[in-house]
């Protein structure tokens, strides 16, 4: 048997299967390139390296690197809108701005070569995953201010496919789009595409029989491997992650098929991980916070940018044969990590523990309150399947008991929990928001 399709596809061969050590000259050129720019032109990082006793002749190999100062969210919004921008305005062809539910938002601009790298980033990665000229790619992630929609858009013309501009919203709308025009692939929230699998059952659609989706690209949030095990096998496809920020540029970076990490274009971007409260650097395989620089960026450069992203680098070498580094699965941003009772737990660990019990429908939500005696509360609802809903008192009481054991086991906390029907909790077409933290700290 020879090897799977996927081997031997690149969008970009030359970049994305460079020799490790090459690449790194790549990097440390485009990084050198970039720091002399700015402290040239931009105030900003002129002051900051000034900050700290640096010019640009410092910087002499990547291991320099670690000696720049960070910069963070913060900066972005002290400079609200444009003032962190490093080209002239007139040089600007788009704006994208941040919903700023974490605070005020924050605007990014683009100019004509950043649309480039960021649709050839997204071209390499729908090509990783095997979407191209044949397929149909239904984007239902918002088309706007948020990134999500243009950005898988431009992508997937690049690499030849249709796309079906749906945004989100309208479901049944775009339920029967999905199958009177054939679309192969989607790309959407995971919490959207599990909304749509609720909606399909009660127009009674089944996915296999009555649809030709094959692929589904979700990011944009946080999700785990049991909710991709259980988006698979009730919808007959495969779903890959897609991760990005805004100030990257927006969606980018996707696993390959062999779902062994997310590749980021070595070119494009530079990763560090370090430890989110030291700030050192964190060797392969430790867990922690992600810091990128935008080595082609022109209008809003990013210089060790702290995203707060939770992730790690993945060693070793990637079968498919891209040598670009690669991290694993973001569970989560530093800032949305919750302290229980003293205990650090993520979001994402308590929907990897929940979406393994069998009874457990999709949907769940999470609050957190203190009470007078300042100790900390967590309740956790969840949806369970329909078929196991039952009247029966004793039979929901031993089910709770169940899953607040297994919360117990798994991750140390304890947790009230309050079962309900299908259909009771919320369901999101953008980014789901199941934490409610009401702590006044
Ligand atoms: O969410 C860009 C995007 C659009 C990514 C569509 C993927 C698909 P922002 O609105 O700036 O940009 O939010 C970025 O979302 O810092 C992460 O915390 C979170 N995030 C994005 N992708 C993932 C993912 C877009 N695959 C913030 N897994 C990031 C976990 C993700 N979290």
């Amino acid at each position: 048997m020879g090897s799977p399709w996927w081997r031997n596809v690149y969008w970009n061969a030359e970049i994305e299967c460079m020799p490790v050590e090459e690449l790194k000259k790549l990097q440390y050129r485009s990084f050198k390139t970039l720091i002399e720019r700015l402290y040239d032109t931009n105030r900003f990082y002129h002051d900051r390296m000034k900050s700290v006793g640096m010019r640009p002749d410092d910087l002499r190999s990547l291991g320099d690197v670690g000696r720049l100062p960070f910069m963070f969210k913060e900066d972005l919004r002290e400079n609200y809108p444009t003032k962190m921008f490093s080209v002239p305005v007139t040089d600007i062809v788009r704006f994208h701005a941040s919903s700023g539910t974490s605070g005020k938002p924050t605007v990014v601009g683009y100019t004509e070569n950043d649309l480039a790298y960021w649709t050839e980033a997204l071209a390499r990665s729908l090509t990783s995953i095997g979407i191209g000229k044949d397929d149909i790619l239904q984007v239902s992630y918002g088309y706007g201010l948020f990134t999500g929609g243009l950005g898988l858009h431009y992508g997937a013309e690049k690499v030849g496919a249709a796309v079906v501009p749906t945004s989100t919203g309208s479901t049944e709308r775009q339920l029967e789009l999905m199958q009177d025009l054939n679309v192969t692939a989607i790309a959407c929230t995971p919490s959207y595409l599990v909304h749509m699998g609720d909606v399909a059952a009660r127009m009674g659609i089944d996915f296999r029989r009555d649809t030709c989706l094959r692929k589904a690209v979700l990011g944009a949030e946080p999700w785990t491997e049991s909710m991709r095990a259980k988006i698979e096998k009730s919808m007959g496809i495969r779903a890959y992650d897609i991760y990005g920020t805004s100030e990257q540029a927006g969606p980018m970076f996707t696993e390959c098929e062999e779902r062994d990490g997310i590749h980021i274009a070595g070119d494009i971007m530079y990763v560090e991980i370090v430890d989110p409260d030291s700030g050192e650097a964190l060797e392969e395989g430790e867990r922690g916070e992600m810091v990128v620089t935008m080595l082609k960026k022109e209008a809003l450069p990013m210089v060790r940018f702290r995203i707060k992203d939770i992730t790690s680098l993945v060693g070793g070498e990637c079968p498919c044969g891209r040598t670009s580094p690669r991290i694993s699965r973001i569970t989560g941003r530093s800032d949305d990590m919750l302290i229980i009772r003293g205990i650090n737990v993520f979001p994402s660990q308590i929907e990897y523990t929940l979406m393994r019990i069998p009874q457990i429908g999709d949907q769940y939500m999470i609050e957190v309150t203190r009470d007078e005696g300042a100790l900390d509360n967590m309740r956790i609802q969840v949806e369970i399947r329909p078929e196991v809903f039952s009247d029966r008192v004793e039979d929901m009481i031993l089910l709770r008991a169940g899953i607040e054991s297994e919360l117990k086991k798994y991750l140390n906390i304890a947790a009230t929990v309050e079962l309900k029907a299908p259909g009771e909790l919320p369901r999101f077409e953008g980014k789901a928001k199941r934490v409610k933290d009401m702590r006044v700290i």
